[in-house]
């Protein structure tokens, strides 16, 4: 299995590390808008050194509760820094939207794939990502982040996430995005109860059927800190990292992570035992 980037093909015979990079808001940083940018692009080459192989820049929190922000906003944070990320380094960036003048931007400014948590369902995403031509992560949720954590409810989880990942598969293809530019994603903590999360984690290999390598995002997430007493989120990084080992025994090819080189070392040792094909 294989994932066509614009400059690179990431051969997933070995499980890949894409490592997270959030734009937060400058207005959060009393150093201002340049520093901001700057210790967002030393965390991003830091991730390299660390044996990352994509880079996902997000600028709109997607956290349970969260609003959305502004279109202006969400290219005020990112575009700038896909801008300057592309010019320092070869690093593939993904770029973590649901929309359209987002994808485009950012693209345009040399983002290699779009990672999207609302698996190009947003009015215009679906024709953006085509024009854009670069690999699409669809991932599931049920509702949206604001509310989605109210009241997660299914009749059987792992079926219904299947069947959403294969129509949003085949709406893509129908759009003319090529099968072989897809990734898939169970969107862990997207209006999941715990025990949704782990029933998709146990039955992950129910998504290999569909053919489309398999991302998986639990670093950090409430699940981990559930399952360990309510740990804060500064005590999650084993717990993460053997769910992710656990992800990519069960077939995903990608793993989104904070901590990009305990998961790194953690995936190497994994993939040297069990070997896929
Ligand atoms: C994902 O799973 N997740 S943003 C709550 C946390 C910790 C982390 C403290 N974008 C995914 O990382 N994209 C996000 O509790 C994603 N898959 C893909 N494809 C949420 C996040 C987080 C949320």
């Amino acid at each position: 299995m294989q994932l066509e980037l614009p400059a690179k093909t990431l051969d997933l015979a070995a499980p890949r590390v894409m490592g997270v990079l959030n734009r937060t808001p400058d207005s959060f940083s009393d150093a201002g808008a340049f520093q901001n940018l700057e210790s967002a692009l030393q965390h991003a080459l830091r991730m390299v050194d660390e044996g990352a192989d994509i880079i996902d820049v997000g600028g709109e929190s997607t956290r349970p509760g969260s609003a959305g922000v502004s279109v202006q906003e969400e290219l005020d944070r990112v575009v700038p820094l896909v801008e300057r990320l592309v010019s320092v380094s070869e690093i593939p960036i993904s770029i973590d939207t649901s929309k359209p003048e987002v994808m485009r931007a950012a693209v345009a400014a040399g983002a290699a794939m779009i990672n999207d948590v609302y698996a190009l369902r947003r009015p215009g995403a679906l024709e953006a990502a085509r024009a854009c031509a670069v690999p699409v992560c669809l991932m599931h949720m049920q509702g949206e982040p604001r509310t989605m954590q109210k009241s997660p409810a299914y009749e059987d989880v792992v079926a219904e996430v299947r069947q959403f990942l294969e129509a949003r598969v085949q709406a893509c293809v129908s759009a003319g995005i090529p099968r072989q530019k897809l990734v898939i994603d169970p969107g862990f903590g997207f209006g999941k109860t715990l025990a949704h999360n782990l029933g998709l984690l146990r039955d992950l290999a129910v998504l290999t059927s569909l053919e489309v390598p398999i991302l998986v995002g639990l670093s950090r997430k409430s699940m981990i800190g559930a399952l360990l007493g309510n740990a804060p989120v500064t005590d999650r990084l084993q717990g993460s990292v053997v769910a992710a080992v656990i992800a990519v025994l069960h077939g995903a090819r990608l793993v989104r992570t904070h901590d990009v080189l305990p998961t790194v070392q953690a995936l190497r040792i994994a993939a040297a035992i069990c070997v896929h094909e």
